[in-house]
């Protein structure tokens, strides 16, 4: 294969899906070079096919805000990849959701739940309805009126929707009380992230934000070093900056800064465990705004409008928000700055520019379909527990969650490791995951 002939051609099919060119682009430059050494794979057409998703479900999602007007969104479902297992990714509600976003989320899906060790195949969807403002009700009626449509393609055994951004506890709630009143079936397995009472795994919530920092601590350690003592600015302030920033207090560093769509909040004597309890309030509030936490805590967090967290000084930048939120000029900023290491905890966090200036100045980055897969990885325990009616401990869950984690860090290494010596963990990770989806592919045969 030739990236760029198969690059071309994607181009003149889909030429307005940014996000998802740029997602396929860095995978296949990545695999090139091994996809060669294999013409079984050409010869089964892999790459032509794995760039596809199976099939998209796109539905129109009417539903009644609180003063009795009619509102519709759009809905979709990507069923991306099941050479693995069945499909398997997050809902994400937001109001630039489109169809490229979720695709690109797909295909990012596929390779990181490849990399988990579990059985499951890439799936993504969700809704461009905006969260920001709409009451709980208004987020019910939402969530049901998505439902109606969406219940009739997923199951336990076929695709297993979740949470992403916009999409939290809360929402998966409503979404499960409407699949059971639709489907008549009562398999809590149909989704995850469910609460702890009715089927969720303990553990689950964390587990985006501490498997990404466990990740952390193993890049950091190959490279002989320790993330204690270190600053770390992050940013956002959702599900999964709340998990980094307690997992990142509790190893020892210093969270000096969050940010959201507003601006920045520097907090130079490092986040506190009331901080971080806030950070839930926040989200839960459907407000959006990170200078919330400077009104509740004036003093120790400062609000600059219009700024990111890569404006400050620090020795770790965690991207833990939305694709792209991390260009080239921040990453210029951040080296001027003096950080050495970068792992991307969002999907696609960082452009290409940036990645390629962490990359020539050798510093340590790890991207998003690694660092964050601990997330994911969770919700196939939560797959396995509702699948054996049981429950496991905090502490058997977190003992699996750091087992896997250390699994997607050896296979990074594994096929990551360069001739001088350092470990390119984009290339590792996106061919870890690849050959394990190309693998199955073609032992299944043209489907
Ligand atoms: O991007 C992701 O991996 C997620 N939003 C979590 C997906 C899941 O199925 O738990």
């Amino acid at each position: 294969m030739k990236v760029s002939e198969i690059m071309a051609n994607l181009e003149r099919k889909y030429g307005h899906e940014k996000e998802y060119l740029q997602a396929v682009r860095e995978v296949l430059e990545s695999i090139e070079e091994v996809y060669n050494q294999h013409p079984e794979f050409e010869k089964a057409k892999i790459v032509e096919r794995i760039v596809e998703p199976d099939r998209i479900f796109t539905f129109r999602v009417s539903w009644v805000d609180d003063k009795g007007e009619v509102q519709t969104n759009l809905g979709y479902r990507v069923q991306f990849n099941s050479a693995i297992g069945p499909y398997k990714g997050g809902l994400r509600f937001h109001k630039a959701v489109t169809p490229s976003m979720l695709k690109f989320l797909g295909f990012e899906q596929t390779f990181k739940n490849a990399l988990t060790t579990l059985p499951m195949g890439g799936g993504k969807g969700g809704s461009d309805f905006d969260p920001v403002g709409k009451s709980d009700a208004e987020i019910m009626r939402f969530c049901q009126a998505f439902m109606l449509e969406l219940w009739n393609c997923i199951g336990p055994d076929q695709d297993v929707p979740a949470g992403d951004v916009g999409v939290g506890g809360r929402e998966i709630g409503f979404l499960y009380g409407m699949y059971t009143k639709l489907a008549r079936r009562y398999n809590v397995g149909v989704l995850t992230g469910k609460g702890a009472t009715w089927g969720g795994s303990i553990l689950r919530p964390e587990a985006t934000g501490y498997g990404a920092l466990y990740f952390t601590q193993h890049v950091l350690h190959k490279a002989g070093k320790d993330i204690k003592g270190c600053t770390v600015a992050l940013s956002g302030f959702g599900n999964v900056a709340w998990g980094a920033a307690l997992k990142a207090t509790e190893l020892g560093a210093k969270v000096i800064a969050i940010s959201g769509p507003d601006g920045v909040c520097e907090i130079p004597g490092g986040i506190t465990k009331e901080m971080i309890d806030y950070m839930l309030v926040m989200r839960a509030s459907n407000r959006n705004k990170v200078e919330d936490m400077a009104t509740q805590f004036p003093g120790a967090a400062k609000f600059t409008a219009g700024k990111k967290a890569w404006s400050v000084k620090c020795d770790i930048a965690l991207p833990c928000a939305f694709q792209n939120e991390l260009n080239g000029d921040d990453a210029k900023e951040l080296l001027a700055n003096g950080t050495w290491c970068c792992c991307e905890v969002s999907n696609m966090g960082c452009t290409p520019e940036a990645i390629k200036t962490f990359q020539d100045a050798g510093i340590l980055f790890a991207p998003g379909k690694a660092v964050n897969a601990g997330g994911v990885a969770t919700s196939g325990l939560e797959m396995t527990q509702n699948a054996i009616h049981l429950g496991w401990s905090g502490a058997e869950v977190d003992e699996k969650l750091h087992y896997i984690m250390e699994s997607i860090h050896s296979a990074c290494v594994k096929y990551g490791t360069q001739p001088d010596g350092h470990v390119d963990y984009v290339k590792g990770a996106n061919i870890a995951g690849f050959m394990k989806v190309a693998q199955a592919m073609l032992e299944q045969g043209t489907i």
